[in-house]
């Protein structure tokens, strides 16, 4: 299990209930991963998947300068830190339903 989270505490009970509260969100909804709930793939964040998000993530791939993606972690598909060729070709097979 990966968890990302980004919080400004410094303090140790806080801390642990952020901690508490990540893993009450996981056990019960089953979303384990970056509190933005997102689609995974979803480039442009209209809560759909589909290819204009492969659209908008190939153009983030090939013009990093132009990048609009507001959440690379819902577009890395693989969880690998990288947004490429590879999360472009999950994102096809999410969407053809092959994945
Ligand atoms: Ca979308
Ligand atoms: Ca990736």
């Amino acid at each position: 299990m990966a968890v990302y989270f980004k919080t400004t505490a410094t303090d140790s009970d806080q801390i642990s209930s952020v901690l508490q509260e990540m893993l009450d969100r996981c056990i019960l909804s089953g979303n384990c991963g970056d509190s933005n709930d997102c689609i995974a793939g979803d480039a442009n964040s209209d809560s759909i998947l589909n290819v204009l998000d492969v659209v908008t993530a190939v153009n983030c791939i090939l013009h990093p300068n132009e990048c609009t993606i507001s959440a690379i972690d819902c577009v890395d598909m693989n969880s690998d830190g990288a947004l490429n060729v590879l999360d472009i070709v999950l994102m096809v097979s999410e969407i053809l339903g092959v994945s």
